[in-house]
């Protein structure tokens, strides 16, 4: 079932001039109501009026996260007054990454979301279970505005809780799963657990995606609760999840371009690479209101290309995620910058600007253990102190996380210094 005919299986021609007037009514729309774009502009001589045809976006400047951090919280927001709702994903360090839909914007992340359910093989009627987070993350409605829009039965369980999703598994017999990909593992130990079989389970179909996930976590989800796993992409600052999903097919996640305007650059040049190579994935938000974005830099690296798939679309396919370009990581689906939990170190007493973070996968689920060495005087004090200290940069860091951390305080001048740059994060999860 294809969703929206028009839009996704366009002809290339048909979809630019579509893309062409989109931009332009962006580019005016951003010069009007936005003072940051609008200086922006001006610094870099551009205006409105030279901006004809899609190509004309590499005149435009890039977007980065920083831009949202430095204009914390409403100062990209461009319709402010209409704004409805607001969601929030983590920073680099200090202030979050706010974003906030009008309803018209709601209206798009549902039709878009809607499609990414199509893609994956779902129809009207269908039950599907939501365990991603419903809150500040866009994981859980976002999935749930598509659902309603599809005319799905919502069972909105959010994350968390794993017999109780079990149990409404058991119980209601969803078709559809839609969560992170390790957490699908996840429950899938807690079944056995339970003595419920996995492979007699009602979910057909999975639509998982927030974090990397391999094509052999792939076979295993799929082999052992008898599924087939879709991957969904998507990013808070674009709009949370329905920028690109897989069809049936799996060659490539389709990427929603007469509202998302895809470009993979060269991350050093800024220089667009060829179709099929790696770079960059840079997006323009062609429609949104609340807070539409310019060439933003996702940091995500991906290769695209645009010949039509087997299930009739025409959209462009990007591959799965390759990696980033910066260091974020992803633990439980939560975004975790190591200078987060440096700048909460910085402002704890006793502690020294050495750290390690040591992320694992246990029961196929991320941990992070926080190493941090202690002044000298401090190591020497009681026990007590000790703990006290653990449990101070423990809270901390979970307030800034909001996500479950173990402390371990080490020895001054146990963790190994590096010449160049520093090695903060060991990764032993294999994904
Ligand atoms: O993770 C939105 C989302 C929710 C997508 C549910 C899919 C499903 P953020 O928290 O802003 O938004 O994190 C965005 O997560 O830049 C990628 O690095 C990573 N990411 C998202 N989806 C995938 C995926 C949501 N399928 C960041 N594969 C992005 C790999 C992904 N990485």
């Amino acid at each position: 079932m294809i969703w929206d005919q028009k839009m996704e299986c366009a002809s290339r021609p048909e979809m630019k001039k579509l893309q062409s007037e989109r931009l332009k009514k962006l580019v005016h729309y951003l010069w009007k109501g936005n003072a940051v774009y609008r200086r922006r502009f001006e610094h870099f001589n551009v205006k409105p009026s030279e901006i004809g045809d899609i190509s004309d976006i590499r005149k435009l400047p890039v977007t980065v996260k920083e831009d949202l951090r430095d204009n914390y919280p409403f100062g990209l927001f461009t319709d402010y007054r209409h704004t409805t709702e607001i969601h929030v994903s983590s920073g680099t360090t200090g202030n979050p990454t706010v974003v906030g839909y009008t309803r018209e914007d709601l209206k798009l992340w549902a039709q878009v979301m809607a499609r990414s359910l199509a893609l994956a093989g779902a129809v009207p009627g269908d039950m599907i279970q939501v365990a991603y987070g419903y809150g500040l993350f866009t994981g859980g409605l976002g999935a749930h505005y598509g659902a309603l829009e599809m005319g799905l039965k919502v069972i909105p369980a959010s994350s968390g809780q794993t017999k109780r999703q079990l149990k409404l598994m058991t119980d209601f017999r969803p078709r559809i799963l839609a969560c992170t990909p390790s957490y699908a593992l996840f429950m899938l130990d807690e079944a056995r657990a339970l003595g419920i079989d996995p492979k007699a389970s009602s979910w057909e179909i999975g639509i998982f995606g927030a974090e990397p996930w391999s094509e052999s976590m792939r076979a295993q989800i799929e082999a052992s609760w008898d599924m087939t796993a879709t991957d969904i992409y998507g990013l808070s600052e674009i709009i949370g999840p329905g920028v690109a999903q897989e069809c049936q097919h799996k060659a490539g996640l389709h990427f929603q371009w007469d509202v998302f305007y895809p470009e993979v650059l060269d991350p050093k040049t800024g220089e667009n690479v060829k179709d099929g190579e790696r770079g960059e994935l840079v997006i323009t938000t062609l429609t949104k209101r609340g807070i539409p974005l310019l060439r933003y830099r996702t940091r995500d690296i991906v290769t695209i290309e645009y010949s039509k798939c087997k299930c009739g679309r025409t959209t462009p396919r990007i591959s799965k995620i390759l990696g980033r370009t910066d260091d974020m990581l992803i633990i439980r689906g939560i975004n975790v910058f190591p200078s987060q939990i440096e700048y909460v170190l910085l402002k704890i007493e006793g502690t020294q600007p050495h750290y390690l973070l040591v992320v694992d996968r246990q029961n196929n689920l991320d941990t992070l253990e926080v190493w941090v060495e202690v002044e000298e005087k401090m190591f020497s004090d009681e026990i007590k102190q000790m703990r006290a200290l653990e449990e101070t940069i423990k809270r901390e860091i979970e307030s800034v996380l909001g996500l479950d951390v173990k402390v371990k305080l080490v020895e001054p001048k146990s963790i190994e210094r590096s010449e160049g740059k520093a090695k903060r994060v060991i990764d032993k999860r294999k994904i």
